[in-house]
């Protein structure tokens, strides 16, 4: 049996209400979206990690301004996620003590290395296509703070998918060489995209009670499935191959059908050992450590300022 103030609360998800800060939640509904908005955060702001390898070497000062400026949108997404998750009584400091710590999750995809310039196309296309599909409907989240964050960050979302998608048109009209090099990076970055969703429908533990309270409103399988029907004539459109043998369009569904990812990869990355875990945990704590010194300076003054106004 539900308690009455829980099923009022449920009552006003049915009937599409915003839920915002002061009001009352379940703990459980609480816990929930700290966990998916620092999760979400934490993502946004190792996500940075990958492409901003390629800043120093983008190949032209225009490539390389667009790069810059998509970085920093990202660094600028986590911080607004941070923020959301703030307002449900969880501290930036706590959010960041426990990703150092490699207790909290971000998104598995961050943990692959860029090798070469049209990883950065391939993970504007794919990545940031699969976040807009994860996100899109995120926009209409039953939690105020998060569902607002998200308006801004699709917007942005969809420039950094744009950007992706031309590097890599510029690139299969060059040479044979270039046209292989987005090969390569399709082969590499589409398995690990199509885990962005996270596990299968049967395997995801939290996706019937995130949709019950409109956290989530699809399932990991239908975004995944809606990102392939949309991807695979875009690969077309490149002239590239989708490197999976089972797919296949499937006139009676309208959509494709296709491999199974490997689901032992994935569980492997998120359990910490993929091939660039140790990496990024390990630049994000030094970014941490090299900043003490900015906020003890902070601190040090905001101490005086409040001596002094006392005084
Ligand atoms: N990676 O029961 P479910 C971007 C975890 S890109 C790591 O299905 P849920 C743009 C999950 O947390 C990405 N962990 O869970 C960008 C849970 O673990 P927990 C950012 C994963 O929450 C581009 C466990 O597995 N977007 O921002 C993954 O119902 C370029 C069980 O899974 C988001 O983070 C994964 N792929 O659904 C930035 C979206 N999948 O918490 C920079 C927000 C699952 O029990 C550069 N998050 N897990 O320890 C979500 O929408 C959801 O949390 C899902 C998972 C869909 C990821």
């Amino acid at each position: 049996e539900m308690d009455p103030q829980e099923r009022a609360f449920q009552e006003r998800i049915d009937a599409g209400q915003k839920i915002e800060p002061k009001e009352w939640m379940p703990e459980s509904y609480r816990k929930t979206l700290v966990r998916q908005i620092s999760q979400h955060a934490h993502s946004e702001i190792v996500g940075q990690l990958p492409e901003g390898n390629w800043i120093t070497r983008a190949p032209t000062l225009e490539r390389k301004a667009i790069l810059l400026a998509k970085v920093q949108d990202e660094a600028g997404h986590g911080l607004y996620l941070y923020c959301a998750a703030e307002t449900l009584g969880v501290s930036r400091d706590e959010m960041y003590e426990q990703l150092h710590a490699g207790k909290a999750k971000y998104s598995s995809i961050f943990n692959y290395p860029t090798l070469t310039w049209a990883d950065i196309g391939a993970i504007g296309w794919l990545v940031d296509g699969a976040a807009i599909m994860n996100q899109v409907p995120l926009q209409r989240c039953s939690y105020g703070p998060y569902a607002r964050a998200m308006i801004r960050i699709c917007k942005e979302e969809s420039f950094h998918q744009r950007q992706g998608f031309d590097v890599l048109m510029k690139m299969v009209r060059g040479t044979p060489a270039q046209k292989a090099m987005v090969q390569d990076a399709l082969n590499r970055w589409w398995w690990p995209s199509l885990m962005m969703f996270g596990p299968s429908d049967e395997a995801s533990v939290h996706s019937a009670q995130s949709m019950a309270w409109r956290i989530k409103q699809n399932s990991n399988d239908e975004l995944r499935q809606k990102f392939v029907d949309q991807t695979v004539p875009q690969a077309e459109y490149l002239s590239l191959a989708i490197p999976d043998p089972d797919l296949k369009w499937n006139e009676q569904k309208r959509g494709y059908d296709f491999g199974e990812p490997d689901w032992a990869e994935f569980f492997n990355v998120i359990a910490g050992n993929g091939l660039c875990n140790a990496e990024r945990l390990d630049a994000r704590r030094k970014a941490w450590d090299d900043g003490a010194w900015f906020r003890d300076g902070l601190t040090a003054y905001a101490d005086k300022a409040a001596d002094h106004a006392a005084a």
